[in-house]
């Protein structure tokens, strides 16, 4: 039955297009929410720490349409990150590249998020934020630091960006829809 649904999926996919979830995760202020309305209304929202979650739908990329889920990051509210793991298709984990005291803490938040069970195998995408501001750490640096390279059982991408201008975002969600692409496919075999 499970096979069956999944081909049904499958053949629905190739059809209407993909729909896939997204769980849009980072420290507080890494930029989530200015991220998330930049690709919903290519504008820059002003913005307030989030307190629970926002869901926007995308235009679809690729024939994928991404439903963002863009969670609070605050240290309180990070207990509650497991709640949005279920049926996640992609991980974009957000870091403020200008704030290098905080790469550890993001590094211990990405390195739980990784270990969780049901994010296994879930492709991987780290936004490396603020890239507009001086002294920002660049994607590389940040792919190095938190030690990405060692990243097995699952695909990943890098990404410099500026949420506040849109720099790098498109790229990014090319590359998110080839990943989840791959990671449907590979599930339905
Ligand atoms: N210079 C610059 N500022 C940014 C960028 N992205 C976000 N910001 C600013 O960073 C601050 C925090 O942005 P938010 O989008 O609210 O951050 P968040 O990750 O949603 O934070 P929480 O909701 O608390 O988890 C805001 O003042 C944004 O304007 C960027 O690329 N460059
Ligand atoms: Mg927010």
């Amino acid at each position: 039955m499970g096979l069956l649904l999944s081909r049904l999926q499958a053949a629905l996919a190739g059809f209407y297009g993909l729909q896939a979830r997204v769980l849009l995760l980072g420290l507080d202020n890494a930029g989530k929410t200015t991220l998330t309305y930049r690709l919903k209304l290519e504008e820059t929202v002003s913005t307030i720490p989030t307190l629970g979650f926002n869901v926007e739908t995308l235009a679809p990329v690729q024939n994928v349409t991404f439903t963002l889920w863009d969670v609070g990051g605050q240290d309180r509210i990070r207990a509650l990150w497991h709640h949005y793991h279920s049926n996640t298709d992609g991980l974009v984990f957000v870091v403020d590249s200008a704030d290098p005291g905080r790469v550890g803490e993001a590094g211990s938040e990405l390195g739980d998020l990784l270990q969780a069970e049901e994010l296994q195998g879930v492709p991987l995408v780290l936004l490396a934020n603020k890239q507009d501001l001086p002294g920002a750490r660049s994607c590389a640096e940040l792919v190095e630091e938190l030690g990405l390279r060692k990243l097995r059982g699952r695909e990943w991408h890098a990404q410099g960006c500026c949420a506040v201008s849109g720099q790098g975002l498109p790229e990014a969600l090319e590359k998110l829809a080839e990943l989840v692409k791959r990671y449907r496919k590979a599930r339905e075999l």
